[in-house]
């Protein structure tokens, strides 16, 4: 079985298995001391329950900025084109809490033009986001992901890991692996881009801290 292949397994011993996948998915990239620190959190948020028509994936990123600085980003579900560069422009409908939906116009030279997307989880102190789409002019239908942020340290200096797991269905005509690829792109892409983000606005915020 694959990471692509999880299933959400009721706690017990299965559970130790589908874990487990998401652990050989995960293990390059962390220490084994790491893992286990996650290990609630990757079962709670980023363990989902995966059909036979469905693909999962998991992708992380180490930004060396605080906690705080990268969560400012990410929360606002009003403003995701502020570190998703294909998002033209948001209109959202609702207080910001779970069960407001936003509208997306995307940029041009995408196979892809819209998007309808409504807020599932929304923990400002854990620095949990979840949505899930409802609709739009593209190929990801119920997609539906999680973000989860963690602090860490990278040589002596306060920094975030980034969790962004997701469910998609896989649209006829293409298979698990070129959907998988086409998504993981693009969140790749996002979280790259709030790692950039995130790290400027860490470094001007040191600044502004040490000149007062
Ligand atoms: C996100 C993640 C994804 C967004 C995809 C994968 C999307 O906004 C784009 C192109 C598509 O074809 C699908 O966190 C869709 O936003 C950029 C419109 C959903």
């Amino acid at each position: 079985m694959s990471v692509h292949q999880l299933w959400k397994f009721p706690r017990g011993t299965e559970c130790s298995e589908a874990m487990q996948i998401v652990k050989n998915h995960l293990m390059g990239q962390l220490s084994s001391e790491q893992l286990a620190q996650l290990h609630d959190s990757i079962w709670s948020y980023h363990s989902h329950f995966v059909g036979a028509d469905k693909c999962f994936s998991i992708v992380m990123q180490r930004i060396q900025a605080p906690i705080h600085v990268v969560w400012s980003s990410v929360r606002r579900f009003d403003k995701p084109q502020a570190y998703k560069p294909f998002i033209r422009s948001c209109s959202m409908s609702g207080d910001g809490q779970v069960g407001s939906t936003r509208v997306l116009e995307l940029v041009s030279g995408l196979p892809a033009a819209s998007s309808m997307e409504r807020l599932e989880i929304f923990d400002d102190e854990r620095h949990i986001l979840s949505f899930k789409i409802l609709g739009g002019q593209h190929r990801l239908n119920n997609y539906c992901s999680t973000t989860t942020l963690h602090e860490c340290s990278v040589d002596g200096q306060l920094a975030t890991l980034v969790m962004e797991s997701y469910v998609v269905d896989i649209p006829a005509g293409n298979s698990r692996e070129e959907t998988r690829l086409f998504a993981d792109t693009i969140v790749k892409y996002n979280l790259q881009t709030l790692a950039h983000i995130s790290e400027m606005e860490g470094r001007h915020q040191s600044v502004e801290e040490t000149s007062s």
